[in-house]
């Protein structure tokens, strides 16, 4: 069970680890794959600490401005209700776990977590605000696009934000763009933090 009223609460946001983001996926991530181990970790973690977990999960409807055919950027990936836009089998999470659906618009990419809803409709932050929490993790893919949203957006919102530098990877459509999407983050005021890092915190 989720323990409601504490203040100052950390939280663990894992960003869009689908199947096509990851190894054999329509929008494949490089080496995507490699995180989940430690993503795996910082779950294990959270539930120890019985401190919230919450994802992330790319939900675009078959028709969207976002894909290719219809005049964006992407190859059709993480349509409802397929495969493709289930989470990876490998990755752990609790029982409990919090999903916000993100990218249903389908005349918007909706790339930040900020744009999500969970299974009632209710908004992120509002959800965030429910359980009290003030502080996230934040790991998953991809650092160049959902990642860099949904982190700039949470210091926006006045969330205290730790980036887990070794569980996210990017689609780096030029080689060096989630080098510079993790300099913008970080220049946003984001701490970068590794798990081992994390797990002394803890
Ligand atoms: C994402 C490209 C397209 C992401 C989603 O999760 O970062 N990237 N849709
Ligand atoms: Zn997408």
């Amino acid at each position: 069970m989720q323990e409601k009223n504490v203040k100052n609460r950390k939280a663990f946001l894992i960003i869009d680890l689908q199947n096509d983001f990851c190894l054999g996926g329509a929008l494949a991530v490089p080496q995507g794959d490699q995180i989940i181990p430690v993503l795996n970790e910082c779950i294990r973690v959270f539930i120890q600490k019985k401190l919230p977990v919450l994802v992330t999960r790319d939900w675009h409807p078959e028709k969207s401005s976002h894909f290719k055919e219809f005049g964006g950027l992407w190859p059709a990936h993480c349509v409802q209700n397929t495969k493709g836009a289930q989470f990876h089998p490998q990755l752990q999470l609790p029982e409990n776990t919090i999903i916000i659906s993100g990218g249903m618009n389908p005349n918007e990419d909706g790339y930040s977590a900020f744009d999500g809803v969970d299974s009632k409709g209710v908004e992120f932050v509002q959800v965030l605000k429910d359980l009290n929490i003030e502080e996230l993790y934040i790991g998953g893919l991809a650092t160049d696009y959902c990642v860099k949203q949904s982190v700039l957006d949470a210091v926006k919102y006045g969330f205290k934000v730790n980036l887990l530098i070794d569980a996210i990877k990017g689609v780096n459509i030029s080689p060096n763009d989630s080098k510079v999407a993790i300099k913008e983050m970080l220049n946003s005021g984001v701490s970068a933090i590794t798990l081992d890092e994390m797990s002394k915190q803890f």
